[in-house]
């Protein structure tokens, strides 16, 4: 039979391993693409998908911060330059919203692989 003192230390163990996993279920969570219309308003810079340009074109957000994409009914895409840090791109949709967190402060260059000329810039300080 263990001593009490260190059943409790296990469970205490385990408590906190069940809270990682949801911190890192929570923060992937905040990357999230909707086909159909906007699903969770909470942004701290909106692009919105144009015939055919980014509105506004670029934006300067803080570290940490999430962009929000909107597509108010054409067909883009939103790929980044791949400079490290860029977000997972937003994949071809015509009605819908993705959101990208950007955690490192960096420039990072994005297009819509659909339409050239359709590019934008986001500068995260
Ligand atoms: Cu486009």
């Amino acid at each position: 039979m263990p001593h009490p003192f260190l059943i409790k230390e296990v469970a205490v163990k385990r408590v906190a391993s069940a809270m990682f996993a949801l911190a890192v279920v929570a923060s992937v969570a905040c990357d999230e693409q909707f086909t159909g219309g906007i699903q969770n308003p909470h942004a701290d810079a909106t692009i919105t998908l144009q015939n055919n340009y980014f509105d506004p074109a670029s934006v300067t957000i803080n570290a940490g911060d999430t962009v929000l994409f909107v597509w108010p009914g054409s067909t883009h895409n939103v790929y980044f330059d791949g400079t490290p840090g860029s977000p997972a791109p937003c994949t071809n949709m015509a009605i819908g919203d993705c959101y990208r967190v950007f955690a490192v402060a960096g420039t990072f260059n994005f297009t819509c692989t659909l339409h050239p000329g359709m590019d934008g810039m986001i500068t995260v300080k």
